[in-house]
């Protein structure tokens, strides 16, 4: 027995062709199940359309009183309301194929430890989207960055399935934008993930949510993640991650003010601040995001002064190892590396402790 869980916002014209699909393929294979709608009020006419088919369908509808619209927090109400354990969660649009919801069920009968995932990478699966080269890259990138987290080919998938009996406490989730099928991947006590390949059709009509606003509280849904997976490490890690960016944004400033015609010293003066200031943003909102804010000036000049100490210290370390001992001045880059690293863990632990130094909210 199944509980399929779909949440929509302004589905009406999409609901009834899902359902009766559904409806054909799950009967053809003789499988029970419920259709719950998990809708946030939409202001459509999606309340006549449910209520019509769950006459003849054993579909219902579900929607939120007294909160926001949310994607994440629809996908967990109607896991919590489904009548049996076995769940697969898909979207109204289609997109998800349909015919592919008995073989979910039936992986997550034969292994009750796993998380089912409608896979677009793994061989066989595809996608018909004509992306563009950067909401390719921006995938990619944010596939990879999932990959200490879950072994999954395809983590920011829509269309998975559990046992619910998996998740030990759905209150305590916290997923922040839309990334519900991380959060449980991550969270839960699954053995392993098995993932089906799955054609992914686009929606005929719609708008992308790929926003900056969106983009930002996927990162920040990641450091959350990162820091209930590996503690303290997590936040190290996404401190490196900016870290290596910001590093990007200073090369980019050298040799731009170069190519506007500033000497190179001057430039490399120069593209400190922007890179510097990069950093303490993105700090700010991702890695210590979820600490209380406290006010932007103060706090930028101690990461900068944070920052000036981490420098001498990684240039000291080179310059005393480099001085004082032969195999670092054979091999200056290992001297180099050193210290970046001791310099790291130092603005590390100044930004944790000084900078960024209120609890997490
Ligand atoms: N309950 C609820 N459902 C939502 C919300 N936003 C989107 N949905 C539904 O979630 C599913 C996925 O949303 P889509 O808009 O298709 O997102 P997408 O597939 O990333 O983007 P598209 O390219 O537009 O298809 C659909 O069934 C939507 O109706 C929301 O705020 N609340
Ligand atoms: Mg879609």
């Amino acid at each position: 027995m199944l509980s399929i869980v779909v949440p929509t916002y302004c589905e009406a014209d999409n609901i009834p062709r899902l359902a009766e699909r559904l409806n054909d393929v799950l009967s053809a294979e003789q499988i029970t199940y419920e259709l719950i709608i998990s809708d946030d009020n939409s202001p459509d006419t999606t309340n006549d359309v449910v209520l019509a088919l769950s006459s003849k369908l054993p579909a219902r509808l579900l929607q939120p009183v007294g909160r926001d619209k949310d994607l994440s927090l629809s996908v967990i109400d109607g896991i919590k309301a489904a009548m049996h354990d076995l769940v697969v969660v898909m979207d109204a649009d289609l997109s998800h194929p349909p015919e592919m919801v008995p073989q979910m069920f039936k992986a997550l009968q034969q292994n009750s430890e796993a998380f089912v995932v409608g896979s677009r990478y793994v061989p066989g699966g595809s996608f018909d989207r004509d992306w563009s080269l950067f909401r390719f890259l921006n995938s990619y990138v944010a596939t990879l960055i999932t990959k200490p987290l879950v072994s999954c080919q395809d983590p920011m998938s829509g269309f998975f399935g559990l046992n619910r009996t998996k998740i030990a406490d759905y209150d305590r989730l916290n997923p922040l934008g839309y990334k519900i099928g991380l959060e449980l991947m991550v969270r839960g006590k699954f053995e392993h993930i098995i993932e089906l390949p799955i054609r992914f059709v686009d929606r005929e009509i719609g708008e992308s949510k790929l926003d900056l606003g969106q983009q930002l509280k996927f990162l920040r849904h990641l450091r959350r993640l990162y820091t209930a997976k590996f503690g303290t490490l997590g936040e190290f890690f996404s401190y490196g991650l900016v870290g290596a960016s910001g590093f990007i944004v200073d090369l980019v400033f050298y040799y731009l003010l170069q190519f506007l015609g500033a000497p190179h010293q001057i430039a490399r003066a120069l593209s400190f601040w922007p890179a510097v200031s990069w950093n303490w943003l993105l700090n700010r909102i991702a890695t210590f995001g979820d600490r209380e804010r406290r006010p932007h000036g103060k706090q930028w000049l101690e990461f900068v002064l944070a920052s000036l100490l981490g420098f001498s210290i990684n240039w000291g370390v080179y310059y005393v190892l480099t001085t004082y001992v032969s195999f670092f001045d054979q091999y200056r880059l290992v001297a180099l590396v050193t210290g970046v690293g001791v310099a790291s863990v130092f603005n590390f632990v100044m930004s944790s402790l000084y900078v960024y130094n209120e609890k997490r909210k």
